[in-house]
């Protein structure tokens, strides 16, 4: 009897970090430094013929460290918020370092990250008013030119995987409404959602995901974050307590600061490192904000989500 209770211990303490996934922590210092001792991945602009829109649109792409043309990747579709474009990211956030420091720590799996311009119109520079009726209105309309236009175009021109299982969608502000709007509208093309500091263009809780059943099933993941002092909080906790009631699983993350780059820059940190890998749901609660990054998985946490 104690040699089968040993065997089955010692066999549990191999199989059991499989199932447990610790807590991906706050982002360090230097998270989004540029190290020239390491190996970098690349930026290009591409164009693409836009049926939706009637032009050609730009989109930026990250192909990560060691991109091979023989290889097919996962895509990451991140969208930028209303004062920006296609180089928000890039000149707010600097993602191309965050990613590739990751890259060096062997902490993200290897996926194409596609920079989009978000606001579907002819005109598509952030000039002018940008809260204009028109200019708000041409983010709703960018479900269907990603849907129809960008998306075929990635896969056509990129070595990608093409389930929804290799697609995630996130995106900051305006963008992370977009993120939560079409990934949750769209389950058949989307398993893996962020929205940070997502915008008042966050659909309703109840048309957002009127079925949420379906979401359990098939999303792998739904990341929603937002800094404490941010004004615009209300729609990520409206979204958040939508899904606690209906037990759908997702990440909640509050985290001080306010509606800026330093929450964005944190989110992209800690959202990529969980995209295209195995997902324990039961860590999910662990994601609470502390001084020292977050409780590690073997902590049991006591603050549970609400
Ligand atoms: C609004 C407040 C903020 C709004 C959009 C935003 C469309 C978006 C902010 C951002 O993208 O940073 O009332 O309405």
């Amino acid at each position: 009897m104690k040699q089968l209770l040993f065997a089955s211990f010692f066999l549990w303490s191999f199989t059991a970090p499989a199932f447990s996934q610790n807590v991906v922590k706050q982002a360090p210092d230097g998270f989004d430094i540029l190290r020239a001792d390491i190996p970098h991945g690349k930026i290009d602009t591409v164009s693409y013929a836009s049926a939706t829109v009637g032009t050609q649109r730009k989109a930026l792409i990250y192909t990560p460290p060691g991109f091979s043309g023989k290889k097919k990747y996962p895509v990451l579709y991140l969208l930028h918020g209303i004062g920006g474009d296609e180089k928000e990211w890039l000149n707010g956030g600097r993602p191309q370092l965050i990613l590739d420091n990751l890259y060096a720590e062997g902490k993200i799996t290897p996926m194409i990250v596609v920079l989009p311009n978000g606001r579907a119109m002819k005109d598509d520079r952030a000039g002018g008013d940008i809260m204009a009726p028109d200019k708000v209105q041409a983010f709703a309309t960018f479900e269907k030119d990603l849907l129809n236009d960008l998306i075929p175009f990635i896969e056509k021109k990129y070595p990608v995987l093409t389930d929804r299982e290799h697609r995630a969608i996130a995106g900051l502000s305006m963008g992370g409404g977009q993120a939560l709007n079409f990934g949750l509208g769209n389950l058949d093309k989307f398993s893996w959602v962020g929205g940070f500091s997502s915008a008042p263009n966050t659909k309703r809780p109840e048309e957002l995901l009127p079925d949420p059943e379906a979401a359990k099933n098939k999303l792998k993941l739904l990341w929603i974050s937002c800094g404490e002092s941010d004004r615009l909080i209300t729609f990520s906790k409206r979204t958040h307590d939508y899904l606690a009631e209906k037990n759908v699983p997702h990440i909640y993350y509050i985290e001080p600061g306010g509606h800026d780059f330093k929450v964005w820059k944190n989110g992209l940190y800690m959202f990529s490192q969980l995209l295209f890998k195995p997902v324990d749901i039961s860590s999910f609660q662990k994601y609470v904000y502390t001084e020292n990054g977050t409780p590690a998985a073997t902590d049991t946490g006591s603050s549970k989500q609400p």
